[in-house]
């Protein structure tokens, strides 16, 4: 078990509209004043996506270099872009995320039911994705919705290899509507079946991030928090901004005796180049 828990935050997300949250942040500005505050409450790394100027998702290659570069001259953080994008982006835009130069990318494993809608991750584009990290030097954070994308992360490792560093780096996206739910067991059910030597993070959506995050501090897992994943604190209680997520999570993890990673500290857990 770590000693320290690596806390991402993924402060936007891509299906929440603007008006959702005032403190959503969808401007660059915005992003980079959210990257600031949470990482001084306790984050070591970012899950980004990127809003154009109507506050909808977009992955304008522009856009998302631009926000790669001003977080990572505002903070320490490790900059991980999402290459799930929102449920009605391309495949081809999506693996492209990837030519802005990130430190790590998220990487869904398999398809899976989000709500009315199906967040597609064909095994070709997968595939095609998964070696593109390699070859650009860049940490894939595998993410897993189901139980069957653990099987096919390990049909990724035998078929092209260890990742970019060497480090397997997963992260349990629970409760999603259509995916495994944000209890306990189901994370514990998910973690016996990761490859020997993989760190992992989760989250849990909704209502089920406390739960989620509960559960993995106790199975020594890593946590993921942010707007992206819930806009309550508690039922009926509008959270304030990420940085109030980020300090729960981190007082969580300081209780289970487990205290926040610097980002330093996150980039030796993940294999990732130190000082830069
Ligand atoms: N917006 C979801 C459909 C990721 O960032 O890699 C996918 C998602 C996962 O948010
Ligand atoms: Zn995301």
């Amino acid at each position: 078990m770590s000693a320290a828990t690596l806390i991402t935050v993924a402060p936007t997300g891509a299906e929440s509209p603007p008006q959702a949250h005032p403190a959503l942040p969808v401007t660059l500005d915005a992003v980079v004043a959210t990257a600031r505050a949470c990482q001084a409450a306790g984050a070591a790394m970012i899950h980004l996506h990127v809003r154009d100027a109507a506050g909808l998702p977009t992955l304008d290659p522009g856009l998302l270099r631009d926000t790669v570069v001003a977080v990572r001259e505002a903070t320490d953080l490790i900059v991980q872009l999402s290459t799930g994008g929102a449920v009605t982006d391309p495949l081809a835009a999506r693996l492209a995320v990837l030519d802005a130069g990130p430190d790590a990318c998220s990487l869904t494993t398999g398809t899976v039911n989000f709500g009315d809608d199906v967040f597609s991750n064909p095994w070709p584009f997968v595939a095609e994705l998964y070696q593109r990290t390699q070859a650009m030097g860049i940490l894939p954070e595998f993410e897993l919705f189901e139980l069957g994308h653990v099987t096919a992360l390990h049909r990724l490792l035998d078929t092209f290899g260890a990742p970019a560093g060497g480090h397997v780096h997963a992260d349990f996206v629970l409760g999603v509507p259509g995916g495994m739910p944000g209890t306990t067991q189901a994370l514990a059910s998910g973690i016996a079946l990761l490859p020997a030597g993989a760190t992992w993070s989760a989250t849990g959506i909704g209502r089920t991030s406390v739960p989620v995050m509960l559960g993995a501090l106790s199975l020594g897992g890593h946590l993921r928090v942010g707007m992206e994943d819930t806009l309550t604190y508690a039922p009926k209680r509008p959270v304030r901004d990420n940085a109030e997520l980020v300090e729960r999570a981190a007082r969580l993890a300081a209780e289970a005796l487990r205290p926040a990673a610097s980002p330093a500290r996150a980039r030796a857990l993940l294999g990732l180049p130190t000082g830069g």
